[in-house]
């Protein structure tokens, strides 16, 4: 049953049927088997919402945004602009022009690299991530240390993929300038305390940069709350398309920092002699942006505010449990990953067989599952492997599906061994 509040939160008896039914590529047959669809730390699939706000888009609106006095450019203005207040008011963002688009996670912390390289970091200066980042918040960090002669420091995690306390404030002191870490990893499913090493990081004066990929498709976020300098997301991970994504920063610390790109929008007054840079969040927004992107992350923060986080939240924690004790009792399978904080994430190797053809016999059944390093070699390292399977779980999922994936491992156990 559907019952919309007022203020757009926890809104559905949790209908996993009705759900499934919003999400049209769920309901194919692949090798001659309906889908399993278990590689959502990737990418998640788009309900039919997300699929018609861009359709319709196109259809009826579409024109360049920002510019125009003429009735299609101010409609797609609107649109495009109404999201920015949706992803303010999701994420509990004190103002509209605190949210910059961008491409994505990716983007979103190469931008800051970029602009605080430029303005905050010198030589000697440290930044601290944690083993278990994403390359995408590592590569920049690097790229940033070699142009400027910063150190990159690096937070060690524990045999259950976790920062403990003590590990991290053993590499933060004076020098650390930048702490960067995922709020949620994609490989471990590790929900990492973003609150206090926040609040630690503050006292040594240094900036938080929060990679909140792996958070926003699971659960709420309130920048205000956690008090983070900035936070990064993918609009594609969190049921909206891809090629769009956010950076969160504080307002004052935005404005101090130089712009990342050059080109049209980001511009107050050009002369040969000196350019003026436009107010945020524009001076970040150089070029013709993905409006039709912007305009589908709308209607994907729509939908999950029409279910509500809650909800996910309570649904997918018994597919996690669920799922932890079938795969459990698979012989000779080990968790890379067990922390006590966990998403819905299964990274797993089983001995004597290399995980791509696991994958590859668990996708001859129809079940999608990722095999590989996960953009986490550095990870991989740490635990001595080359790569694990992951299956990792959203909302749409089911019971049904954790058996037909523990099924699907005993048959290709059966056939490789
Ligand atoms: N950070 C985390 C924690 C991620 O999981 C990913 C993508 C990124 C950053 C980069 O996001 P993008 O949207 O800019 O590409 N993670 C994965 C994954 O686990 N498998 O494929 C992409």
């Amino acid at each position: 049953m559907l019952v919309i509040k007022e203020d757009r939160t926890a809104t559905m008896e949790f209908d996993i049927e009705i759900i499934r039914k919003d999400f049209p590529i769920l309901s194919q047959k692949v090798n001659g088997q309906p889908l399993v669809y278990l590689d959502n730390a990737a990418s998640s699939q788009k309900p039919l919402a997300v699929i018609d706000a861009i359709s319709d888009y196109y259809k009826t609106t579409h024109s360049n945004v920002h510019r125009g006095v003429h009735y299609l450019s101010q409609r797609a203005t609107t649109a495009y602009e109404d999201t920015r207040e949706k992803v303010r008011a999701l994420i509990n963002a004190k103002l509209d022009h605190e949210i910059i688009f961008t491409r994505g996670t990716t983007e979103s912390i190469n931008l800051l690299a970029s602009s605080l390289g430029k303005h905050q970091i010198q030589k000697g200066d440290e930044i601290v991530i944690s083993e278990m980042e994403h390359h995408s918040n590592i590569v920049p960090w690097q790229l940033l240390c070699e142009e400027t002669g910063a150190i990159l420091k690096v937070i060690p995690v524990n045999d259950q993929g976790e920062i403990t306390e003590e590990s991290y404030h053993n590499v933060i002191n004076e020098k650390t300038k930048i702490v960067a870490i995922c709020h949620v990893s994609n490989t471990l499913g590790t929900i990492n305390s973003i609150a206090s090493i926040i609040e630690y990081a503050h006292q040594f004066g240094a900036l938080t940069v929060i990679d909140g990929a792996q958070a926003l498709p699971h659960m709420t976020v309130d920048v205000q709350q956690l008090n983070c300098d900035f936070y990064c997301f993918s609009g594609h991970k969190m049921f909206g398309p891809t090629g769009i994504g956010i950076l969160y920063g504080k307002e004052a610390l935005l404005d101090a920092l130089p712009p990342y790109h050059g080109g049209g929008n980001m511009i107050e007054n050009v002369t040969f002699e000196k350019t003026t840079y436009n107010k945020l969040p524009h001076k970040f927004e150089a070029g013709t942006p993905n409006i039709a992107g912007g305009i589908g992350l709308g209607a994907a923060i729509d939908y999950i505010m029409k279910i509500g986080y809650e909800e996910i939240g309570k649904y997918e924690d018994e597919l996690a449990k669920y799922g932890h004790e079938q795969l459990s009792a698979i012989k000779n399978l080990r968790f890379i990953g067990d922390a006590t904080e966990k998403s819905a994430v299964f990274s797993f190797v089983i001995e004597g067989i290399h995980p791509s053809d696991l994958g590859t016999i668990l996708d001859q059944q129809g079940i999608a599952v990722r095999t590989g390093h996960h953009c986490t070699q550095p990870l991989m390292d740490k635990f001595g492997i080359s790569g694990t399977v992951r299956a990792s779980f959203a909302f749409y999922n089911t019971i049904d599906e954790v058996d037909r994936l523990v099924n699907g491992i005993n048959k290709a156990v059966a056939m490789l061994s």
